[in-house]
C-alpha cells in the first residue's frame, strides 16, 4: 500500500464503517464463515471482585482505540489509548559517521576483536538518537459515583465477554441493580459506556479526565462534552509533532447533566451513555496534518445518533464476523466454571483443559482488538499501555516479539488483522530504503530490531542489541505467508517489490568471510546473546541470519514465479543461497547457533532468546521428516536452554516442541504459561511486565499443537498431548487457501474436513498415515479415524 493508500484506509477507518469489508483490497481470501457452535460462558474471563491493579483491568479495543476497564463500584477507571499518539515527530535516524565507519568494525569482526569492533560500532554506527520513540497513554477517564454503598454480598461480577467483544460490571447496592457495559465500536470509532441503575432517578455520577501527558487542557463544551486537547512530547531530542484529542459526551435522558470548568456531574434517571472519540494529528510517518478536532466532533455526532444497543450490536457483530470464525474444545470439567483469576492462580496443579482453549480464543480476541485495517498493527503491549514511559517503549521490537504477534493470525483464520503489518512494511521499505543508501551505500532496505510509529529503522540502544540487519527481512516473510495461505496473487505482485528490495540490500551487504569463504551478514549477532568470546554479541554470520536469508530468498523466488517475472533476478539469489552457512551441528550435539561453535562459551546457556531454532518455528527447513539430524540437534539446543523463560520465550518453546511432536512437552510448558508466573489475572501475558507477545505465542502454540501446515503437507494432530483426550478445532487455514476441521476422541482422530478453495494437491497426515489428495476447488473431503478413511 503505498502512503497514499494508505491515508485512504486510515480516513475511511477514522470516518467509521465497516473496516474488515475495506480489507478485500489485500486478498482476504475467502474464509467460510461463523461456526454454529455456542458460544457462552466458554467465551468468558470472569471475575468477582472490580481491579486493583492495572494488570487485572481488561482490555476492550477496536484496533486504533482501547481501554482498560477496572469495573470500580464507587469509581469506574477506564484507561484510555490511541494507537497514533507516541512521542516525537517525524524522523531519519541515520548516523552520518556509520558508512565510513563500517569497513573497519567489519574487519575487526572477522579477525575476532569483537570488543574493538563494539567499542567502535557504539560510537559510530548506531542511530542517532540512539533510542526509538514511545508509545504514550492517553488518559484516564475516571466516572465516580458519589453516595453509592458497597454492595450486597456475592452480587459483584464483572466479566469480559470475548465473543460479543462487551465488558460487564455488574452488582446490587442499597436494593439497586446496577449494570455497566463498555464496548469499543470499529465502525463508530467510538468506546461506548452504559450505566443503568434498576430504580428510577439513583443514577449519579461524575466524570473527568486524568491526563499524565504534560502539554495538554481539559475543559467543558456545550452538549455535556468534556474536551481534551494536547501535544504530545518531544523524546531523545526529537520534537513532539502530533496534537491530539479525546471528546467525551454524556447522553441521560431524564437526568440532570451540570458542567464545571474541567468535569461533568450527572444526577437521576436511570440510564446514561457517555462516548469516548480519541484521534491524533498522524497521518503516516512523514505527515502530521490530521486534524483531531474535526475527526473526533464527527465520530461524536455520528455516533450520538445511534442508542448504545446499536452500538453495541454492531460492535459485536463486526468482532464476530472474525471471532466466530474459528472454535475450539479441549475438553472441560467443573475448573471452567471457577472464576478466571483463580483458574490462572490453580493452572499448575489443576487439571482445567478448558483454560488452554480460553488462553487460545483471548489470543484471537486479543489481536481482532489490537489490530484492525487502518488501525497501527499490535505492539508490544497490544494497543493497551499506561504509562508515558512503558517498558520497551512499547514499541515493535522486530527481532522476535512483533513477528510473534502475528503467528496466529494466518493459521486462525484473522488474515484481515495482518493489514496492518503490511502497512508497516510498505513504510519501513521507504524509510529502510533511506538507511540502506546512507548507513551501508546499498540498494534495497534495511530495517534492524526495532521500529516505532515513525518508521525508524536503524540500529538502536546498543550494538550488542540493535546492530542486527535481519528485522525487515523477518517481516517479509509475513508477506508471503499472507499470500501462502490466501493465494490472492494480485496482492503478492504489490508486495514483491518490498521482498526483492530486502534481498537486494543483502545482495549489496553480505561479504565473504575470510576463512570459510561462506557469504555472511556482517556486523551482525544472534539476537541478543552473549557469543562469550568478549563483552558482547556481534559477530559474523549467525545461524539465524543465515536461515531468514535462506527463507527469504526461497519466499522470493516463489513469489516471482507465481507472477511470472524476474528469471535473471531469481537466478541471482539461488546462487547467493548456495553460498550462505548451512545449519550445522555442533560439539555439544546441538544446532549451532554461531558460524563457530560458541554455544557452550556463551555467557548464558538457558537465554531466553533460540533465534537459530528459527529454522525449526516459524520456519521449517529443518523438519523431522526432511532434516532429521538437524531437529535432532535443535531438540538437544531446547534441553539445553530449558524450557522456563519470560513470557514470549516460554511461548516460542512451545511452539518448537509441538514441531518435534512431543505434545506432552509442549504441553507442560503450555501449562508453566498459563500459571500466575507468566499470566496476569487478567489473563495478559507476564515478560514479565506484561507484554502481548506471550498470549499470541501461547495461542500459535496450541494450533501448532493441532495441525502443521509445511509446504503443501498438511499435518493433523501432530503434537496431541495426553491432557486433551476428547477435543474439535474448527476454521482452521492451511497454506493453499485451506481449511480445517479436526475432531478427536480417546487421543486418536475422530474426522477431519479439508477444503481447498483453489484446490490442489495436499499430503494429508496424521501419525504414519499419509494421503495424498488432489482438491478440487471448494470441495470438501472428510477422512474419518486415524487412518484417514474417506467418508
Ligand atoms: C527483546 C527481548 C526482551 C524484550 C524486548 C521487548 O529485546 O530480548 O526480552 O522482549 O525485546
Amino acid at each position: 500500500m503505498s502512503l497514499e493508500d494508505f491515508a485512504v484506509s486510515r480516513r475511511a477507518l477514522l470516518a467509521g464503517g465497516s473496516t474488515v469489508t475495506a480489507l478485500s483490497l489485500l486478498g482476504t481470501p475467502s474464509v467460510e464463515a461463523a461456526t454454529t457452535q455456542s458460544h457462552g460462558s466458554d467465551d468468558m474471563l470472569w471475575y468477582r471482585h472490580p481491579a486493583k491493579e492495572w494488570t487485572e483491568a481488561l482490555p476492550v479495543g477496536n484496533g486504533r482505540i482501547g481501554a482498560m476497564v477496572f469495573g470500580g463500584i464507587a469509581e469506574e477507571r477506564l484507561q484510555l489509548n490511541e494507537d497514533t499518539l507516541w512521542g516525537g515527530g517525524p524522523y531519519h535516524p541515520v548516523n552520518p559517521e556509520a558508512k565510513a565507519a563500517l569497513p573497519q568494525v567489519q574487519r575487526l569482526i572477522f579477525e575476532g576483536r569483537y570488543d574493538e569492533a563494539q567499542a567502535i560500532a557504539k560510537e559510530k554506527l548506531m542511530a542517532v538518537p540512539v533510542r526509538q520513540m514511545s508509545y504514550q497513554v492517553l488518559g484516564n477517564l475516571r466516572v465516580s459515583f458519589p453516595g453509592l454503598g458497597e454492595p450486597t454480598e456475592n452480587s459483584y461480577r464483572r466479566q469480559l465477554d470475548i465473543d460479543a467483544a462487551c465488558h460487564t460490571t455488574r452488582f446490587t447496592a442499597d436494593g439497586v441493580d446496577y449494570e455497566r457495559r463498555v464496548v469499543a465500536s470499529p465502525a463508530d470509532q467510538v468506546i461506548a459506556v452504559q450505566l443503568k441503575a434498576s430504580r428510577p432517578g439513583t443514577l449519579a455520577f461524575d466524570l473527568r479526565l486524568e491526563v499524565p501527558q504534560t502539554r495538554h487542557d481539559v475543559r467543558t463544551l456545550p452538549g455535556n462534552v468534556l474536551l481534551l486537547e494536547g501535544e504530545n512530547n518531544a523524546q531523545h531530542g526529537i520534537s513532539g509533532a502530533l496534537k491530539f484529542q479525546g471528546r467525551v459526551k454524556v447522553i441521560a435522558r431524564g437526568a440532570k447533566i451540570s458542567a464545571a470548568a474541567d468535569s461533568l456531574s450527572v444526577r437521576g434517571g436511570t440510564e446514561a451513555v457517555i462516548l469516548i472519540a480519541m484521534a491524533t494529528s498522524y497521518r503516516n510517518y512523514a505527515d502530521v496534518s490530521a486534524d483531531p478536532d474535526a475527526i473526533t466532533s464527527a465520530q461524536i455526532a455520528a455516533a450520538s445518533r445511534k442508542s448504545f444497543r446499536a452500538i453495541a450490536d454492531k460492535a459485536a457483530e463486526d468482532h464476530r464476523a472474525i471471532y466466530r470464525r474459528v472454535s475450539i474444545d479441549l475438553g472441560r470439567n467443573a475448573e471452567a466454571d471457577k472464576s478466571t483469576d483463580e483458574r490462572i492462580r490453580q493452572s499448575e496443579t489443576a487439571d482445567d483443559p478448558a483454560l488452554a482453549a480460553l488462553y487460545f480464543r483471548y489470543g484471537r480476541y486479543l489481536l481482532i482488538a489490537s489490530s484492525r485495517p487502518g488501525s497501527q498493527p499490535a505492539n508490544l503491549q497490544g494497543i493497551w499501555n499506561d504509562s508515558v514511559n512503558p517498558p520497551w517503549g512499547s514499541k515493535y521490537t522486530i527481532n522476535i516479539n512483533t513477528q510473534m504477534n502475528y503467528w496466529p493470525a494466518e493459521p486462525a483464520a484473522m488474515p484481515e488483522m495482518v493489514e496492518p503489518l503490511i502497512a508497516l512494511v510498505r513504510d519501513i521499505a521507504q524509510t529502510g530504503a533511506r538507511m540502506a543508501r546512507d548507513m551501508y551505500g546499498a540498494r534495497g532496505w534495511v530495517c534492524h530490531h526495532n521500529t516505532d510509529l515513525w518508521r525508524a529503522t536503524g540500529p538502536i540502544d546498543g550494538p550488542q542489541f540493535g546492530l542486527w540487519p535481519m528485522g525487515g527481512a523477518w517481516l517479509c516473510l509475513h508477506l508471503w505467508d499472507r499470500y501462502d495461505y490466501g493465494r490472492d496473487a494480485q496482492y503478492l505482485a504489490t508486495v514483491y517489490p518490498i521482498l526483492k528490495g530486502a534481498c537486494e540490500f543483502f545482495l549489496d551487504t553480505l561479504v565473504r568471510d575470510p576463512k570459510t569463504s561462506w557469504m555472511v551478514t556482517n556486523p551482525s549477532l544472534s539476537p541478543e546473546n552473549n557469543h562469550g568470546h568478549g563483552e558482547g554479541s556481534l559477530c559474523a554470520g549467525p545461524t539465524m541470519d543465515m536461515q531468514i536469508l535462506r527463507a527469504l530468498f526461497t519466499a522470493t523466488a516463489q513469489a516471482a514465479s507465481v507472477l511470472k517475472t524476474d528469471a535473471s533476478f531469481v537466478a541471482e539469489i539461488a546462487t547467493m543461497k548456495g553460498k550462505l552457512i548451512p545449519n550445522r551441528v555442533g560439539a555439544e550435539g546441538q544446532l549451532m547457533e554461531w558460524k563457530d561453535d560458541w554455544d557452550a562459551s556463551a555467557k548464558d546457556l538457558h537465554h531466553r532468546h533460540v533465534s537459530h531454532l528459527f529454522g525449526l518455528f516459524p520456519d521449517a527447513q529443518i523438519n523431522l521428516d526432511d532434516t532429521p539430524d538437524l531437529a535432532a540437534a535443535a531438540r538437544k539446543s531446547l534441553e539445553i536452554r530449558g524450557d522456563k523463560a519470560t513470557g514470549w520465550a516460554t511461548a516460542w518453546r512451545i511452539n518448537l516442541w509441538a514441531r518435534l511432536r512431543d505434545g506432552d512437552h509442549a504441553h507442560s510448558i503450555l501449562r508453566f504459561l498459563l500459571g500466575p508466573e507468566r499470566t496476569y489475572p487478567n489473563m495478559f501475558d507476564a515478560h514479565p511486565p506484561f507484554q502481548i507477545d506471550g498470549n499470541f505465542g501461547g495461542t500459535s502454540g496450541v494450533i501448532e499443537m493441532l495441525l502443521q501446515s509445511i509446504g503443501t503437507n498438511i499435518h493433523l494432530l501432530p503434537a496431541l498431548p495426553s491432557a486433551w483426550p476428547t477435543g474439535s478445532i474448527r476454521g482452521l487455514r492451511a497454506r493453499g487457501a485451506c481449511m480445517v476441521d479436526l475432531s478427536w476422541k480417546g487421543g486418536a482422530l475422530a474426522q477431519a474436513r479439508v477444503v481447498s478453495t483453489i484446490g490442489g494437491s495436499h499430503e494429508i497426515r496424521c501419525g504414519d498415515v499419509r494421503r495424498t489428495i488432489n482438491f478440487q476447488p471448494g470441495k470438501a473431503v472428510l477422512l474419518t479415524g486415524p487412518e484417514l478413511r474417506s467418508a
